[in-house]
């Protein structure tokens, strides 16, 4: 910590002396000022230049007229806006699961299941799905919905029901505390989520966890395992200025000790993250410093081993925290740090931060930073093999906020290779690196229903999709997707729901056989489906 802060110190002194900048005491280096700081970052910048609005795919620089807009820009009705593309020729509708009718809920006139999560929870070796449903959200807004759940309904691969506990609620205001892992060993997955357990003497709304406890459900029955009530959650409450962060309270299967399988939970609540075992007791917290809405760190943490010993580190954007919850750096890169992952770039695993574009070793050397103009606003990063004709991963970042732009970048040479307008999806949220060809061929790139090509910057639709719910039913009526093998060979197929609709589309490649049913690998990609940021 003494050399960080000693490099701040210097940092702070060079922007003085570089932009006259006078500085308040103990107010950070300007995003700009430290963008221009960057130690090991050269890309090639692409000419900027007034765009008007592109049609899907166009290849283009990044549009410069665009980028003071679109941090304000809201979502959209999707009805009118929906746009019409190719279809992809190789892609069947495997399936077109009805949620179960019993699992719906009409609310405002509007019929539907909620957010979908997978996995095998009856342990018969196929995958099953979890229909979720919150109360507690905000009255009007953004944040509309529900946060704490209150119905779980499971159903298998046929559509069958399997069991149900709870019920009411809303469609979740964003994709919320409810993870599926094995916690019981029994081959079959469990159920790990946040409850709402009112209580007679307890105000609580949306804004208090007072009335929510963590809960362990077997997989196979819905049975209630385990329940507590850590203080680390209950106490937390939304406060200002943290409430633009409050609504991410996504629970992170990881992996803190080591373990032959991961049996620790990461969560954020506002500006706290907490680490627990697999009996709940609260193993570490950390609070950020930092919780200014656009200044503070990414609205869903990642959880990986960045340093190979076989425990998970916790990155939230502006720290990397070991697995027993210490610092081992802390920065804040860049404003609108929206979106992290740990992967690996370059040949090495690393922090992905979508603020401001960087890339980050374990011990907090910057090995790219896009800076503010390129990635003036970092929604999602995602980091996948895209191109075969790149060494290495590339990152597609969604670099202007709630739009549908991304840069695409080579991990060789931390260079944008090309950008790319992805088409118009409400919110503009939810981009996926899916093995649409085999792990041995480049990713393909879901984003709201459609499938892109990154190396062609091609997008096609899906056959058989309906058009999204839109914005005006609620910013999370989009189409959300875990790719997971289902059917065929190993290739991945996807499950796409839209939370605010009835059913469930799973999508395979034409020409293999359907009727082939491989055991169900239930990995990172699914237990921790990023869905959106
Ligand atoms: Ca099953
Ligand atoms: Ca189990
Ligand atoms: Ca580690
Ligand atoms: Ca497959």
């Amino acid at each position: 910590m003494g050399d960080m802060n000693a490099n701040r110190s210097i940092r702070k002194r060079i922007c003085r002396a570089l932009f006259g900048m006078i500085l308040l005491e103990g107010a950070l280096v300007s995003f700009e000022a430290a963008s221009s700081l960057r130690i090991n970052q050269a890309p090639e910048l692409p000419a900027l230049k007034r765009n008007e609005f592109r049609a899907p795919g166009t290849l283009s620089p990044p549009p410069a007229a665009r980028i003071r807009a679109h941090a304000t820009a809201k979502p959209a009705n999707a009805a009118d806006k929906t746009p019409t593309g190719p279809p992809r020729e190789d892609a069947v509708l495997h399936r077109k699961l009805a949620i179960p009718g019993k699992f719906l809920i009409t609310r405002k006139g509007h019929t539907f299941g909620g957010d979908l999560r997978i996995g095998d929870l009856n342990g018969d070796g196929r995958c099953d799905f979890l229909v979720y449903r919150c109360n507690h959200g905000a009255p009007r807004g953004a944040h509309m919905g529900g946060m704490k759940p209150t119905f779980l309904g499971a159903f298998d691969l046929d559509g069958k029901d399997l069991w149900s506990v709870g019920g009411g609620g809303n469609h979740p205001s964003r994709p919320m505390s409810v993870a599926v892992k094995d916690w019981t060993g029994d081959g079959a997955d469990d159920v790990i989520c946040f409850w709402h357990k009112p209580q007679p003497d307890l105000e609580a709304d949306w804004q208090s966890l007072a009335d929510a406890v963590l809960q362990l459900r077997d997989g196979r029955t819905g049975q209630l395992l385990r329940e507590a009530a850590p203080k680390a959650i209950t106490e937390r409450r939304r406060k200002d200025p943290v409430g633009a962060n409050w609504v991410h309270q996504r629970l992170l299967i990881a992996n803190f000790r080591g373990l032959p399988e991961p049996r620790e939970i990461a969560v954020k609540l506002g500006d706290t993250y907490v680490a627990l075992d697999e009996h709940f007791n609260v193993l570490w917290t950390y609070r950020t410093e930092w919780v200014k809405y656009s200044q503070c760190p990414a609205y869903i943490p990642a959880v990986g081993d960045i340093d190979g010993d076989g425990r998970d580190e916790l990155l939230t954007g502006y720290h990397l925290l070991d697995d027993d919850g210490s610092v081992m750096w802390k920065r804040k890169l860049g404003a609108n740090m929206d979106s992290v992952a740990i992967d690996r770039w370059d040949g090495a695993m690393r922090a992905i931060c979508s603020g401001f574009g960087h890339v980050m070793t374990a011990d907090g050397q910057a090995v790219l930073s896009l800076g503010g103009t390129l990635a003036p606003h970092g929604q999602e990063v995602r980091v996948a093999d895209f191109d075969r004709n790149h060494p290495g991963n590339e990152m597609a970042l969604r670099a202007f906020g709630h739009t549908p732009t991304i840069h695409v970048v080579g991990s060789a040479t931390g260079k944008i290779i090309r950008t790319i307008e992805l088409q118009f999806s409400p919110t503009n949220v939810g981009m996926e690196p899916v093995w649409w060809n085999g792990r041995d061929q480049p990713a393909l790139l879901f984003n709201g229903g459609w499938l892109w090509d990154l190396e062609q910057g091609k997008g096609w639709t899906l056959p058989g999709l309906p058009p999204p719910n839109g914005g005006e039913v609620h910013r999370m009526a989009f189409h959300h997707v875990i790719a997971a093998n289902l059917c065929g060979d190993e290739r991945e197929e996807l499950v796409v729901w839209d939370p605010t609709a009835k059913n469930v589309f799973i999508y395979t490649q034409k020409g293999v056989d359907e009727s082939i049913v491989p055991d169900y690998r239930h990995g990172p990609r699914q237990y921790n489906p990023r869905l959106m940021d």
